[in-house]
Formats: structure tokens, C-alpha cells, sequence
């Protein structure tokens, strides 16, 4: 396991990570079947990483919104190889996954960090095992699983009612032993949340632009994971005349936007698909906080 700067035992960040994607699925949302080999996976882990990645994020059943669940086997023959070649690359990985028994082996090869979309919701068993294993925890906003998850986009107040849910997962976590300074949060964008940017419902704006509030729990500001990359809610606000959605590949320069955005207000890590142009976002947003600190300390 690699220390994370930013999170417990570790230095502070100097600026906001980056998190490529490795999706080692036939079916995901915007890269399905691309990195199904296990070869091909490794290669463009490592890809990610020459291109600035700071951790490979590999993932083996897709979330992408209808999407049927694999098998725990499945999963686990689709990602071992691919973490087995980078972690032994010595890349910092991490496993997407909301499955204990596929985090476990995971973390038992070498992973730094485990990505639980749900949260811990949809394997009680998950809490415990990163507490043991002692390893930072991403606990993303989740209300249940992709086959039915737009139906579940039914909020009063988007940002009130994800801190809430968030806070109840940190404690559930908390309380099977996950200490609270590895833990990340994650606003879910995409995840039961409407993507309609002129709808009176759209939920992932108002997420992203009260981020910090969002993480702010009993006291302690959580270190936010920002994951925009080649969503709907982009895709949507970039919609042509007719109000055809722009395709997801093609929502990589709002990504960056985001990235750009997020980061400047302080996030601790953005999960993207294409690396390059969001590792340079990055760096702009980190020198764009750090002059806004001396002029700060210069007015006093
Ligand atoms: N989104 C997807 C998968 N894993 N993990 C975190 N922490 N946050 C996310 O927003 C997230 C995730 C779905 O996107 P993909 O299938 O295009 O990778």
C-alpha cells in the first residue's frame, strides 16, 4: 500500500490528485468493452499513468445506469490480472468495487485505496474489511443499485439530503472500525441524481458547487473525489439545437472544465477517463489556490 498525500499519516496535497479510469468491462458507461483484455487494461493503466495519472482506478462490473450486476467470480477474473501487472509496475491502484470479497483480495495484491460507489450499502460486509485492512476509503453518495437508480433521483434539497445520507455511511463505517481520516466522500454525480441542467430537479450543479458543504461532517471537512468525467449531466448541458445530447467521449473538454473548477475549490481528487489535459488542470488550479493564499496573506 502507498500513502495518499492528504490523508491520514500522509503530507498535505500540494494539489488535487488525479485518478485515471481502467474499466475492465465489456459494458461501461463511456469506454465499455475497450480494456477488456487484460493485456490492453494493463497497457493503458500504464498510459494513464505516463499521461500524469497519480492512481489507476480499476473497475470490473459497470455502474452505468440500467446496468444488470455481474457475479462476484466474474468480477474477480476481471480485474486480478490487470492489478496483479500494475501493482507489480508499482502503480498506485485502486479497485472500483462494492463487493468485500473483491476488495479483500484486492487489497491483499497490493491496492492502495478500495472505491465503494455504494458506500458500504450494498455489501454490509465492506466496512469491516477496509477497517482491518486499514486502507483510505472513497464512501461515494449511493441510493441503490443501476437498474433502477433514476428512479431513485427523488430529493426536497439535493445538498441537505446527500450530507445527510453521506454522514449516516461514515458513521456506519466509523463504527465497524474504518478510521474517519482515511475516509473520502464522493457526491455520487450520475448516481440517482437528474441530469437535466435546465430542469427544476438537476442535482449534480448544485452538488459540485456546494461541494464543501456537502463534506462537511460533524466538525471534520472530508477530502472530496470528484467524479465528472464524460457524465450525462455534461452531456446534456452540451446537447446540440434539437437537444441531442453530446456523446461521452466527446464531453472530455467539460470535463476538464470541471476538473479546472473542482479543483480550485479545494478538491482532493478528480476520476477521469482521459488523463493529459485534466493533469494540467489540475496544476493550473493548484497554482491559481496557492497565488490566492499570498495575495490573502499579503492583505494582512
Ligand atoms: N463513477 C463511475 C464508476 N465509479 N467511482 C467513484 N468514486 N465516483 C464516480 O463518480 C464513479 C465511480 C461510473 O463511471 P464510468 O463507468 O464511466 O467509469
Amino acid at each position: 500500500m502507498v500513502n495518499l498525500p492528504g490523508l491520514a499519516g500522509t503530507p498535505g496535497a500540494d494539489r488535487c490528485l488525479v485518478m485515471g479510469v481502467v474499466n475492465v468491462t465489456p459494458d461501461s458507461f463511456s469506454d465499455g468493452g475497450k480494456w477488456f483484455g487484460a493485456d490492453t487494461a494493463i497497457a493503458h493503466g500504464l498510459e494513464l499513468v505516463e499521461a500524469g495519472a497519480d492512481i489507476v482506478d480499476v473497475g470490473g462490473e459497470s455502474t452505468r445506469p440500467g446496468a444488470q450486476r455481474v457475479s462476484a467470480e466474474e468480477e474477480l477474473r476481471r480485474v486480478m490480472p490487470v492489478i496483479t501487472g500494475l501493482v507489480k509496475a508499482g502503480v498506485v491502484v485502486s479497485i472500483d468495487t462494492m463487493r468485500a470479497q473483491v476488495a479483500e483480495w484486492a487489497v491483499g495484491a497490493g491496492v492502495s485505496l478500495v472505491n465503494d460507489v455504494s458506500g458500504g450499502l450494498a455489501d454490509p460486509h465492506m466496512p469491516r474489511l477496509v477497517g482491518k485492512a486499514g486502507v483510505p476509503y472513497v464512501v461515494m453518495h449511493w441510493r441503490g443499485h443501476s437498474h433502477d437508480m433514476y428512479s431513485l433521483a427523488m430529493f426536497d434539497d439535493v445538498v441537505r439530503e446527500v450530507h445527510d445520507e453521506l454522514a449516516q455511511r461514515v458513521e456506519a463505517a466509523t463504527a465497524e472500525g474504518v478510521d474517519p481520516a482515511k475516509i473520502v466522500l464522493d457526491l455520487g454525480l450520475g448516481f440517482s441524481k437528474l441530469p437535466d441542467p435546465q430542469g427544476p430537479g438537476e442535482h449534480n450543479w448544485q452538488l459540485l458547487t456546494r461541494m464543501a458543504e456537502v463534506a462537511r461532517i460533524g466538525g471534520r471537512e472530508f477530502p472530496v473525489l470528484v467524479g465528472a468525467s464524460r457524465k450525462r449531466f455534461l452531456g446534456k448541458l452540451l446537447a446540440d439545437p434539437a437537444g441531442t445530447p453530446r456523446p461521452f467521449a466527446e464531453s472530455d473538454d467539460a470535463t476538464v472544465a470541471v476538473t479546472a473548477l473542482a479543483a480550485a475549490a479545494g478538491a482532493w481528487c478528480v476520476r477521469v477517463h482521459r488523463v493529459p489535459a485534466n493533469a494540467d488542470a489540475v496544476r493550473v488550479a493548484a497554482a491559481w489556490r496557492s497565488a490566492g493564499r499570498s495575495q490573502g496573506a499579503g492583505a494582512c
